[in-house]
C-alpha cells in the first residue's frame, strides 16, 4: 500500500510527510524545499479491533490468562507486530508515504524541476494532492500573501500536468504501437497502453476501466486508434489517470485559511469520487514532536491531546501557551484532519480491509511464537491464495489450501476474505 503527495511547491507536503511518518526531512517557506523523494512508513489505526482482542477472551475465558490490569501499557493487547504497534487492541497498519518535488504549471514542458520526478510515483495506489487552502503562495510556491491563489486554480492546473506526464509516456510510438496490436481489437489496445504504462503501476482492469469511460465521453474514440489525434490522447490520458491514480485532496494550511476556502473544490473533488478534507499539518507535526518526548498524550488520530505530568513540569509558558492555540484550531478544524484524510482513502476510496497471516493457526503465531506478527492491507474481495501472493510470490506458487484460525475450518484459493481474517497459508516449499 503506497500513497505519493503531490501539489506545486510550498504547500506542506514534506511537513505532512514528516508528521504522518515521524521521521526528519526538509521543511522551508520557499520553493523546491524538496528536491529527491522522501519514502517513509506511516501507521494507521485498523478500524476493527485487533484480532487479539478475541484471543485474549478465548485465553481468559479458559483461564490460561488474567485479566487485563489498570498499568498494563499495552492496554490488553497480546499481539507483537513485526512492524507498528497495538495499544488497546487498536493495531497500527504500515502504509507507505512518497514525498516528491513541487510541480508547476509547464512542468511537462520542463519548467520548474520538470516532471520527470514524477516516476518517484509508480506504483502508488493513490495520490493526495496538497493545496495551500489559505491561497498565500502563488502556482509556483512563492509566498506572496492572501489571495495569491485559489484552491480550484491550483488543483486543475495540477490534474492537467498528471495527464501530460501520462500523454507523455503514452505518446512515444503511439501509431506504430496500437496499429502492430490491431488484429487483436479491444484487447490488443488494453494490453499495448498496459505495456506502456506498468511501469507506472497500471493494471489490465484499471486500462479496462478508464478506455470505458473514455468512450463514454469521447466521440473521437470511435476512430481507428491509430487515428486519434492530441486532443483525443489527452482526452484518454485523463482518464487513465483517474484510473490509476486517484487523486484526493488535503486542503493543507486550514488553520490559516477563511472560512469555506476550500468548499467549492470539496465539491468538485467528490464529484469525481475523490476525497477532501482540511488539513493543519503544522499542527500535526508539532503534535506528534511533543508526544514522542513525552509532553504531551496525544493517541494517533485522536481530535485533542493533553499536557503529561512531564509536559507540565518542563513545558515553559509560552510552549504552553503554543499548545493552547493549537488546540483551538484542533476544535476549529475538528482535528488535524491527516490521519482521517489518510484512513478515509485506504477504506473508502481504495476499499481495503486488513488480513492477518499467520503460520500457527490455533495460536495465531508465527514461526517464532509471535502473536499475529503481520497486518496486511488488501483490496476487498481477495481470495485466500491473493492474500498468500500478497504475504511472498513463493507462497502463492505454491498455494495449496488455507485455514480460517478463527473458525479452525480449510478454506479454498478462491476464498473471499472477509475484513479481519486471520488466516493460515499451506503452501509447497
Ligand atoms: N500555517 C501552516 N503552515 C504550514 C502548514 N503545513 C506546512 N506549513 C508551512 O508551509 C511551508 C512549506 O512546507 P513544506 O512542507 O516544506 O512544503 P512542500 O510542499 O514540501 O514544499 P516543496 O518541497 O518546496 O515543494 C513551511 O514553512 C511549513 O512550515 C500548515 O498546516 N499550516
Ligand atoms: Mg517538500
Amino acid at each position: 500500500m503506497r500513497i505519493g503527495l503531490v501539489g506545486k511547491p510550498n504547500v506542506g507536503k514534506s511537513t505532512t510527510f514528516s508528521a504522518l511518518t515521524e521521521s526528519a526531512v526538509e521543511i522551508a517557506n520557499y520553493p523546491f524545499t524538496t528536491i529527491d523523494p522522501n519514502v517513509g512508513v506511516t501507521f494507521l489505526p485498523a478500524q476493527s479491533d485487533c484480532p487479539c482482542k478475541d484471543l485474549r477472551s478465548k485465553k481468559e475465558s479458559d483461564g490460561r490468562l488474567d485479566p487485563v490490569t489498570e498499568d498494563d501499557p499495552k492496554m490488553g493487547s497480546l499481539c507483537e507486530p513485526r512492524t507498528g504497534a497495538c495499544v488497546g487492541h487498536v493495531r497500527r497498519v504500515p502504509v507507505t508515504l512518497v514525498d516528491v518535488a513541487g510541480l508547476v504549471p509547464g512542468a511537462h514542458d520542463g519548467k520548474g524541476r520538470g516532471n520527470q520526478f514524477l516516476n518517484d510515483l509508480a506504483q502508488c495506489d493513490a495520490l493526495i494532492q496538497v493545496v495551500d487552502a489559505s491561497g498565500a503562495t502563488d502556482l509556483e510556491g512563492n509566498p506572496i500573501g492572501p489571495g495569491a491563489c485559489n484552491p480550484i486554480e491550483e488543483h486543475t492546473f495540477l490534474v492537467e500536468e498528471l495527464a501530460m506526464w501520462i500523454h507523455g509516456i503514452l505518446d512515444s510510438g503511439w501509431v506504430r504501437g496500437v496499429r502492430r496490436v490491431q488484429a487483436e481489437g479491444e484487447r490488443g489496445l488494453v494490453t499495448y497502453i498496459h505495456g506502456q504504462l506498468s511501469g507506472i503501476g497500471s493494471t489490465e482492469s484499471k486500462v479496462m476501466n478508464a478506455l470505458d469511460s473514455f468512450k463514454r465521453d469521447c466521440s473521437a474514440s470511435e476512430s481507428n486508434p491509430w487515428d486519434w489525434d492530441t486532443t483525443t490522447r489527452t482526452i484518454l490520458s485523463h482518464h487513465l489517470r483517474r484510473s490509476v491514480f486517484p487523486l484526493c485532496v488535503a486542503a493543507n494550511k486550514a488553520d490559516e485559511a477563511e472560512d469555506g476556502a476550500w468548499d467549492a473544490l470539496q465539491v468538485h473533488v467528490e464529484s469525481e469520487g475523490g476525497i477532501l478534507l482540511p488539513t493543519s499539518a503544522d499542527s500535526e507535526l508539532a503534535l506528534r514532536r511533543a508526544a514522542k518526548v513525552g509532553l504531551i498524550d496525544y493517541p494517533i488520530g485522536s481530535t485533542d491531546f493533553s499536557i503529561t505530568d512531564t509536559g507540565e513540569l518542563n513545558l515553559s509558558e509560552p510552549q504552553k501557551k503554543g499548545l493552547e492555540a493549537i488546540r483551538q484550531r484542533l476544535h476549529r478544524l475538528g482535528g488535524t484532519g491527516l490521519v482521517p484524510l489518510v484512513s478515509k482513502i485506504v477504506r473508502e476510496r481504495l476499499d481495503r480491509i486488513v488480513a492477518y497471516p499467520v503460520q500457527d493457526e490455533t495460536h495465531w503465531t508465527d514461526g517464532d511464537g509471535r502473536i499475529l506478527p503481520d497486518a496486511l492491507l488488501v483490496e476487498r474481495g481477495t481470495v485466500a491464495k491473493g492474500l498468500a501472493y500478497a504475504v511472498h510470490s513463493d507462497l502463492g506458487d505454491g498455494f495449496i489450501r488455507a485455514v480460517d484460525a478463527r473458525t479452525g475450518r480449510v478454506i479454498g484459493a478462491d476464498h473471499e476474505l472477509a475484513d479481519n481474517a486471520v488466516v493460515k497459508i499451506v503452501a509447497k516449499t
